[in-house]
Order: structure tokens, then sequence, then C-alpha cells
């Protein structure tokens, strides 16, 4: 029996819909502005491995409500952005978005995660016609949006490969190394927006 029991399937409705919205934002912004908001767009329902995997480590019992309430990221969006000023348009956009509203915000962007981590975190509400765990008809459904910049996004790749490896001879070296990498990243998205805002004003 899946941890998400018999709301997989509306799981699955929520997230083709909101990438099919957020792509046509992309589409009308590009079309606006002749430049996309952002590079790419990945959306995935959190397997049920991982989710399993979360409530243990939360010594939650492996019910579709603690997966679905208690955690809040089973269906999961990551935009990834050229500059770090889209990012922040995205939002603006994401919230002014009809049946959906924003329940959390973490800015991992202004204030980096002391091992380096940048990226932006939405947790939204999406009000549906389909049931929910607590039986609501229109039932509410979460869903956690990142967006990131494409040098955030490989660092946190790495980053995560890394933490999966259990063999590293010098682990505070590496996490030294990565924070360096971290700095030095966010320092040239900003230089690269610099540059972006001169092209524009010699336009
Ligand atoms: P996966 O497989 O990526 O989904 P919560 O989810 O709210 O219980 P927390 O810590 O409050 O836990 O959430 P937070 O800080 O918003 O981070 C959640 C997700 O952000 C993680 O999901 C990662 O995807 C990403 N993330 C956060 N910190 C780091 C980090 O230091 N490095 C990397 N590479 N990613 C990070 P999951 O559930 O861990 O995994």
């Amino acid at each position: 029996m899946s941890i998400y029991g018999e709301y997989k399937p509306t799981l699955e409705l929520i997230l083709n819909d909101l990438m099919t919205r957020i792509n046509q934002m992309n589409s009308d912004y590009q079309q606006a502005h002749e430049q996309s908001l952002f590079e790419h767009l990945n959306g995935r329902i959190k397997t049920e491995k991982s989710m399993e995997a979360k409530c243990k480590k939360k010594n939650l019992p492996l019910t579709p409500h603690s997966a679905l309430r208690e955690n809040r990221d089973a269906i999961g969006l990551r935009i990834v952005c050229n500059f770090v000023d889209d990012i922040y348009t995205c939002i603006d956009l994401i919230e002014q978005m009809p049946d959906v509203t924003v329940v959390k915000k973490k800015d991992y962007i202004t204030n980096a995660k002391p091992n380096g981590y940048r990226s932006y975190h939405m947790i939204l509400s999406k009000k549906v016609d389909q049931i929910d765990v607590d039986g609501n008809i229109p039932g509410e459904y979460y869903v956690e949006i990142q967006l990131r910049t494409i040098a955030m996004d490989t660092w946190a790749a790495l980053e995560h490969e890394i933490k999966y490896k259990h063999h590293i001879k010098n682990p505070e070296m590496i996490g030294r190394e990565l924070k360096r990498v971290s700095d030095e990243l966010a320092s040239c998205d900003i230089s690269m927006q610099t540059i972006r805002q001169l092209i524009k004003e010699d336009n």
C-alpha cells in the first residue's frame, strides 16, 4: 500500500497543472519581455521510499496524513533561473496565481545555510475539487517550490551527491571548500546580473 494512499492521482494532477501553468507563465513573460523568466522547470512527486524515510526520521507513522500534512513536499517543483532578479519576479507571479496561497517562504538566498546552500523555498497551499486527506471537498494540498539560479543548482547537486558518499577522507575540508565555492558562485551571480543590467542600459 502506498504511503500516499488514494491521494496519489490527485498529487499527479496538481503537479501537471502547476507545471503547465508555470511554463505558460514563462511563455507569456518571454513574449512580453523578449527574454525568458527561467531556464528550466522540474517537477516530481517525492518517491514513496523517500517519503517513508522522511517520516521515519521524524518518528511519524507511515500514513497518508504524515505524508501530506506533517510533510509538505510530496509535490515538488524546482525553477532554475539564469539571474537572481528573475527568481524574485517568478515569486511575485506565483503569488498572484489564483487558487494558490503561499503559506511559508524561506529565503536561503539572502540568508544562505551555514554550509553554503542557497535557494528560495515556498510552500503553497492549493485548493482542488478532489477530496483531501482530512476528508474535505474542495481539498487542500501542499506544494513545495524551490527557486535557484543555475549556479546555485549546480552547487546543490554536487553537495547532495557528496552527502551520500560515506567514505570522504576529510569531510571538514570538503565542507569548507564547498562553502568557499558557494560564496564565489554567489558573487558570480551578482556580477552576471550587473552585466545584464549594463547591457540593458546600453540599449
Ligand atoms: P529532496 O530529495 O531534495 O526532496 P522540511 O522539508 O520542511 O521538513 P526543512 O529542513 O525545514 O525540512 O526544509 P528546507 O530547509 O526547506 O529544505 C527542504 C529541501 O531543500 C530538501 O529536501 C532539499 O531538496 C533542499 N535542501 C535543503 N538544504 C539543503 C542542503 O544543504 N543541500 C542540498 N543539496 N539541498 C538542500 P529533502 O527532503 O532533504 O530532499
